[in-house]
């Protein structure tokens, strides 16, 4: 095998790595289990650590893509009453996929510490969840989660809880909106989120439509598209698309820079499939383009969560790539990667695993120029003495 041939295996087994390992607990890195079924499986990302307890046979196994799930999944196959996740430091707790590995039609109920009014019941059919949706939480300051089971027991299986140190920002159209002709904006902690495409955007009470609360944003002229654009690169979590006046119709929501994580909603009435907001899990975004089925729509919209970094911490290869965001990309001549809490080297290849350009002491939000470069995929390779992170950048 030429040299070039396994730095680029290397390099892509480092990208499959990170795109798993930093964005969620996943049960497929750094994940800690007894062979064949121990009291605990453990996970820890970025300092912090995820345990999930509750039965003696609890293990990791090969999900193979079940109910959405990817890598490993972790289970328990006694079905005792109950399993608990616990978490070594308070967690905004997002979102999370649990399963039954054997395709249990049963509700579990999950119980974060502190609040029982927070607990949310999560249906399973045949195991897996609707549409194989991860369920949101939106839970602040939680510690420990109880999950129980309508069938008194249950073989409960997880795969997928994103959380993160700090909330993400609600743009909810509530406070700080204000509307211009042609735009609706809102600014939280600096960050400022704008709805354009139509003349008329306008704020509404929503009086509760579709899952909303307060304010919602929506158009009744019925452009092609609107926009929705942020002042700097966030983590997009969820979206709560609607139709004001009712419209059976499926938008298609395109974030910049990549096409191949459009996401298609499909609105029934105006409203979401039991009013669940759209879970996104979009990297680096800075607008995002809706349209519509029908052509043109009553665009409507309310709970934007974004994110655009999280709170310092030891290793910045860890918890979720928000910590780092490498933007614009793709580019056609200059990028700059954010979030670094030191001087990192910096290396960049191209997709035969030639280094391309290297810098040992990149500082964090300073100019890249690869106007030199050809068009095409390159992996940006950052060091730091805990670990190595590698993107993917794009150039036009
Ligand atoms: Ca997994
Ligand atoms: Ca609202």
């Amino acid at each position: 095998m030429k040299k070039n041939t396994i730095l680029l295996a290397a390099l892509l087994t480092f990208v499959f790595t990170e795109l798993s390992a930093q964005t969620n607990f996943d049960f497929d890195t750094n994940t800690t289990s007894t062979n064949g079924g121990g009291d605990s499986v453990s996970e820890e990302i970025d300092g912090i650590t995820m345990t999930l307890t509750g039965a003696s046979d609890l293990r990791l196994f090969a999900g193979n893509g079940f109910g959405g799930s990817s890598g490993n999944i972790a289970l328990t196959t006694i079905k005792p009453t109950s399993v608990t996740i616990t978490f070594s430091d308070p967690v905004y707790m997002y979102s999370i996929r649990p399963l039954s590995a054997t395709g249990e039609t049963v509700t579990y109920t999950l119980t974060p510490d502190g609040d029982n009014s927070r607990a949310v019941d999560v249906a399973l059919t045949g195991g897996t969840l609707p549409n194989d949706d991860p369920v949101t939480l939106n839970w602040e300051s939680v510690t420990s989660v109880v999950v129980t089971s309508s069938a008194g027991s249950s073989n409960y299986t997880f795969d997928d809880i994103f959380v993160s140190k700090r909330p993400p920002l609600p743009f909810d159209f509530d406070t700080n909106t204000t509307v211009d002709s042609g735009s609706v904006s809102e600014e939280i902690d600096g960050i400022t989120m704008t709805l354009t495409g139509a003349p008329d955007l306008r704020l509404f009470a929503g009086n509760g439509f579709g899952g909303s609360s307060g304010n919602i944003a929506l158009t009744t002229i019925k452009p092609t598209s609107v926009t929705i654009t942020f002042s700097e690169p966030v983590y997009m979590y969820s979206i709560r698309p609607l139709s004001a006046t009712g419209e059976t119709v499926t938008y298609t929501l395109t974030p910049d820079g990549d096409n191949s994580r459009a996401v298609d909603v499909a609105l029934t009435g105006g409203r979401l499939p039991n009013d669940d907001p759209v879970t996104l899990n979009w990297e680096s975004v800075t607008s995002v383009v809706v349209t519509s089925s029908a052509g043109s729509s009553n665009y409507t919209f309310d709970d934007i969560w974004a994110i655009n970094d999280f709170v310092a911490s030891t290793n910045e290869v860890g918890i979720n790539s928000v910590d780092i965001v490498m933007y614009p990309n793709p580019t056609s001549d200059v990028f700059y990667i954010k979030g670094l809490k030191a001087k990192r080297k910096l290396s960049i290849y191209d997709i035969q695993g030639k280094l391309m350009l290297k810098e040992d002491e990149y500082l964090d939000n300073t100019i890249i120029d690869i106007s030199r470069f050809k068009s095409g995929l390159y992996l940006v390779e950052l060091k730091s003495n805990n670990g190595v992170l590698v993107k993917r950048l794009v150039k036009h």
